[in-house]
């Protein structure tokens, strides 16, 4: 499969070494090398990314504008193969290759503040970068994939179809979700009250969808952008608390290492308001600390309607994993509802310094 992939692009595959790369759940990812270039290669999910093509041709869009607006801001578009298109399609599967971004790393998990705030500076720039695009012309690349109506649609027909065993061994994920439908009834209000607007959004800004500058840890860009399409800000803001502000992310067996870091919190706020505090309006803005319930809760329901499913969507590597991942999303989301009202705290004393530091410029 290399030979042809990387021949397809002209790249012989005896000058290169390749490797599985990252911690995607859905894709497969593979780092191929040589001493002198060095790519990502990728080969898409196409039971989850029905219509890939619809990928191309939104980040191909993107780039063109871009380009013209601003030609400066590093947005990492795949490479073209030799039949002008940016993928290859081989015995039916789909795969595109990256330029590997020189000086750069990832990380899995963020051990700094100052790491949350690089990165949310940098999901925040993108978005402001397209401010002034026009979300319709983007192809949504699943369509509805954070409509948590449909998300708890999907979930109430998995607890109709999953085996008894399964129903009882997630008995108390169920029960929580069923006990928190209001965050849902929230989503529903602040849908219809128009108070969001439909940008571009990334969806998926974990850490790992980052890339720092290697020796500095700067944020050089944002990568992985196959749920690119139009959106609501609440969806990057809250995978940024969801994934952000626990050390241990949802992987971790352990619910004791879960904790929920104030500090973390303040640097997602600093980051991304630096690049949109001027483009999110004011009713957006309230819901800057729902957004982190609204991700964390889908989340968990996605996990557990995966898990009720018997395991379709998600890689799992033992038996109970979506289970163990949907409790961990429960137990992160109680620890963050605990906190909404510090949260609060901390973003009206940022406020109230502003204003301050605004008075002491007019002085
Ligand atoms: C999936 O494969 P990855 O890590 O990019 C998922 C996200 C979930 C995430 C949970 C297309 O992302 O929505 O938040 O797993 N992507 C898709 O780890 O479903
Ligand atoms: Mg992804």
């Amino acid at each position: 499969m290399f030979q042809e992939v990387l021949g397809a692009y002209g790249l012989n595959v005896e000058k290169f070494k390749i490797e599985p790369f990252g911690s995607g759940l859905i894709n497969h990812t593979w780092k191929v090398y040589s001493s002198e270039k060095a790519y990502i290669l990728q080969e898409v999910n196409t039971e989850v990314f029905r219509q890939p093509q619809n990928i191309a041709q939104n980040i191909e869009t993107i780039k063109k504008y871009l380009d013209q607006t601003a030609p400066k801001y590093l947005f990492v578009a795949p490479i073209t193969a030799k039949t002008g298109d940016d993928y290859v399609v081989i015995d039916d599967h789909f795969y595109r290759i990256f330029p590997f971004v020189e000086n750069s790393c990832s990380i899995d998990f963020v051990h700094k503040p100052e790491q949350a705030y690089h990165a949310a500076k940098q999901f925040g720039k993108f978005t402001r970068m397209l401010c002034a695009f026009n979300v319709k012309k983007l192809k949504p690349t699943i369509e509805d994939f954070h409509n948590l109506p449909l998300r708890i649609e999907q979930f109430k027909m998995a607890l109709e179809n999953a085996t008894e065993e399964r129903i009882i061994e997630a008995k108390f994920p169920i029960q929580e979700i069923i006990r928190l439908y209001d965050i849902e009834e929230q989503y529903v209000h602040m849908v219809d009250s128009g108070a969001l607007n439909l940008r571009v959004v990334h969806h998926d800004t974990k850490i790992s969808n980052v890339l720092l500058q290697v020796d500095t840890g700067v944020g050089l860009c944002v990568i992985d952008l196959d749920t690119v399409m139009p959106g609501y800000f609440i969806s990057d803001v809250g995978d940024m608390m969801r994934t952000y502000l626990s050390e241990a992310n949802e992987e971790e067996r352990d619910f004791s290492k879960i904790a929920i870091r104030e500090d973390v919190f303040a640097s997602i706020h600093k980051g991304y308001m630096e690049e949109m505090d001027q483009v999110l309006g004011f009713a957006e803005k309230q819901f800057f600390i729902y957004a982190g319930k609204f991700m964390i809760y889908m989340q968990a329901v996605r996990f557990i309607t995966d898990f009720l499913n018997g395991d379709i969507y998600y890689k799992t590597t033992y038996p109970e994993h979506n289970l163990i991942r949907g409790l961990n999303q429960i137990d992160l989301l109680t620890k963050y509802m605990a906190k909404e009202s510090r949260f609060q705290e901390i973003i009206q004393k940022i406020n109230e310094d502003r204003i301050g530091e605004g008075t002491k410029i007019l002085n």
